[in-house]
């Protein structure tokens, strides 16, 4: 997949606010700070089109962002920061919960996590919920470029063990500062849309 065109088209704060028409979408969800934005604007070959947050946990709204004129890619408020309130965190799983239930438009969810750890509580807890919603869901693993080769090969190994207790095969390394795994992560998506 080649990206071409990347419009913000708009963000939404409740349910009702999401498009409705009928392009395939693919959200992406994450950790506060993992990364998020980083490697959304790096796969649209933007520097800045999707804000990379100086407060995390700050945003809660879902961005949609039209690619080609032709799908939608979601950028989902990230979870998981420890200063987020309750309240904070139960309005994100209702907003993002109602989102991946009602959006027949969703074809899949990428999750980001941190290749430098193991995976987190509330990353294994948000990809139980889509295994056990039977949501397609394509893992990333962020910041590749801040181990050597033999440690991302091992950390690389360790979470796909993980992963593949829950039923997730794809695991692909990724960075923003080097542009490593844009092209097999886009050909990856490809296939869903
Ligand atoms: N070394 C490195 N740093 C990254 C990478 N991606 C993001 N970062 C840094 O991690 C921090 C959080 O990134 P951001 O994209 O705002 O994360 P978000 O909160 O998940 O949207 C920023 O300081 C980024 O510069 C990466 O691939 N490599
Ligand atoms: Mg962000």
């Amino acid at each position: 997949m080649k990206i071409t065109s990347v419009n913000f088209v708009k963000s939404a704060a409740k349910l009702s606010q999401i498009p409705t028409d009928d392009r395939a979408q693919i959200a992406f969800a994450g950790r506060s700070n993992v990364g998020k934005s980083s490697l959304m604007n790096a796969l649209f070959n933007r520097k800045k089109l999707v804000l990379v947050s100086a407060t995390p946990g700050k945003t809660r709204l879902l961005n949609f962002f039209l690619v080609n004129d032709r799908h939608y890619f979601v950028d989902l408020p990230g979870y998981g920061y420890a200063k987020v309130p309750k309240k904070m965190q139960e309005n994100w799983q209702r907003l993002v919960e109602g989102y991946f239930l009602n959006t027949e438009q969703l074809r899949c969810v990428v999750v980001l996590i941190d290749i430098r750890h193991d995976l987190q509580k509330s990353d294994l807890q948000l990809l139980q919920w889509l295994a056990a919603h039977e949501m397609d869901t394509v893992v990333v693993g962020t910041k590749a470029d801040k181990l050597s080769g033999q440690k991302l090969t091992v950390q690389l190994a360790r979470n796909r063990e993980k992963l593949a207790e829950i039923g997730i095969a794809t695991l692909v390394p990724f960075s923003a500062i080097t542009g490593a795994g844009k092209i097999e992560l886009l050909k990856v998506l490809e296939a869903y849309l």
